[in-house]
């Protein structure tokens, strides 16, 4: 088992060593069987914690680096009334990428330290976000397949067995659902409308499929740290039933909107009770993932860029903390 730390190397999880420390993972392990909930204050495992930091951080930095693609589209918006929609859904996600970083501050570490790794490329987010957003059917396509599977990754996240990122979870997920219609209503309007709106559907819908797929991770069988995961019950479900479950799922929303998922194997399997579907170029994944996708240097250079332009609100922001307790002090 492998676990990554802060430094982005990774490592294995050291195996407790002496009697006592076995003693005390069995008693945490022991807890996590009977599904109480991990809390800041609790002793862990120093594995559980880095895995966690992993996976948060990663978590709240697709948040953040999730806002780029769809920025792309707000001043494009076709109309004022869809203009308002993405506007309050970009910022929704800023939200998330805030909880989630708070979250993560509670296992001891700063987010300062997470964004300067995000910003020096050694940590990752998710891969859907290294592809353009070339039409404003992407904005549609990125509502219902992004943040549907990313719904579909997140719900069993609210039964995480550490308390603060499953209390995190809840309140995204709900705001997820309504940005999945939201994007669903985008593409469904367009599947209405001219051929040529009908046509830019299915060009966006051609290139989301698979990323979208890619965005549960490697299958089961190269997924380093679900088997772990889930007997800590970070993880609940793994990569590949997640995968299938958006699947079976999204095939029938596609049918009724008229669009045609891009995958010739894909058929109902009666035996299974599942959709089968073609192999998931894995080959795209891993590239995009070690930082060779479309638009991965984009956007961390936007990133970066914000990042400079913020620092004065930054500073303002601390000094003006700094004089108000001050001034409570002198009180
Ligand atoms: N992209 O052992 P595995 C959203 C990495 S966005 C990039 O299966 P794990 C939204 C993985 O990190 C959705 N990297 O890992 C925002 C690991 O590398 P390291 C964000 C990926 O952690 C705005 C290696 O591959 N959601 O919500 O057990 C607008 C092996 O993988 C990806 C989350 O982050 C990927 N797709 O499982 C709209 C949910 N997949 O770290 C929407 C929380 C895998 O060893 N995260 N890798 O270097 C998770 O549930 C899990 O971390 C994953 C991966 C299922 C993603």
């Amino acid at each position: 088992m492998y676990t990554q730390g802060l430094d982005g190397k990774i490592g294995p999880v050291r195996e407790a060593e002496t009697a006592e420390e076995k003693e005390r993972e069995a008693r945490f392990q022991a807890r996590i069987d009977a599904e109480e909930r991990i809390e800041p204050n609790d002793w862990m495992p120093e594995g559980y914690r880095r895995t966690l930091i992993r996976q948060i951080s990663q978590h709240a930095h697709s948040e953040i680096v999730g806002m780029l693609p769809e920025g792309n589209w707000v001043t494009r918006a076709p109309t004022l009334r869809r203009k308002a929609i993405l506007l309050a859904k970009i910022q929704d996600e800023a939200g998330h990428g805030l909880y989630l970083y708070s979250a993560c501050e509670t296992l001891g570490v700063e987010r300062a330290e997470l964004v300067e790794q995000l910003l020096a490329g050694k940590a990752k987010y998710s891969s859907i976000f290294n592809y353009p957003t070339l039409t404003w059917a992407d904005v549609g396509m990125i509502g219902w397949l992004v943040d549907g599977a990313a719904i579909m990754n997140q719900v069993p996240l609210q039964r995480c067995s550490y308390g603060p990122y499953a209390r995190a979870m809840v309140r995204i997920c709900k705001e997820e659902s309504f940005h999945q219609r939201q994007g669903y209503e985008i593409v469904m309007t367009l599947a209405q409308g001219t051929p040529e709106q009908r046509r830019m559907a299915q060009e966006s819908l051609d290139r989301w499929w698979w990323p979208a797929l890619m965005m549960f991770g490697p299958p089961d069988s190269d997924s380093v740290h679900t088997a772990q995961s889930m007997k800590w019950k970070i993880k609940r479900v793994t990569n590949d039933e997640l995968r299938q479950k958006f699947v079976d799922v999204t095939v029938p929303q596609a049918e009724r909107l008229g669009l045609r998922i891009p995958d010739p194997q894909l058929r109902w399997n009666p035996e299974r009770g599942h959709y089968d579907f073609g192999p998931v170029p894995w080959d795209e994944f891993w590239r995009v993932i070690a930082g060779e996708g479309p638009c991965n240097r984009e956007r961390l250079e936007q990133r970066r860029r914000a990042h400079e332009e913020g620092r004065w609100v930054r500073e303002a922001a601390l000094a003006h903390a700094e004089k108000r307790r001050l001034r409570d002090r002198a009180a």
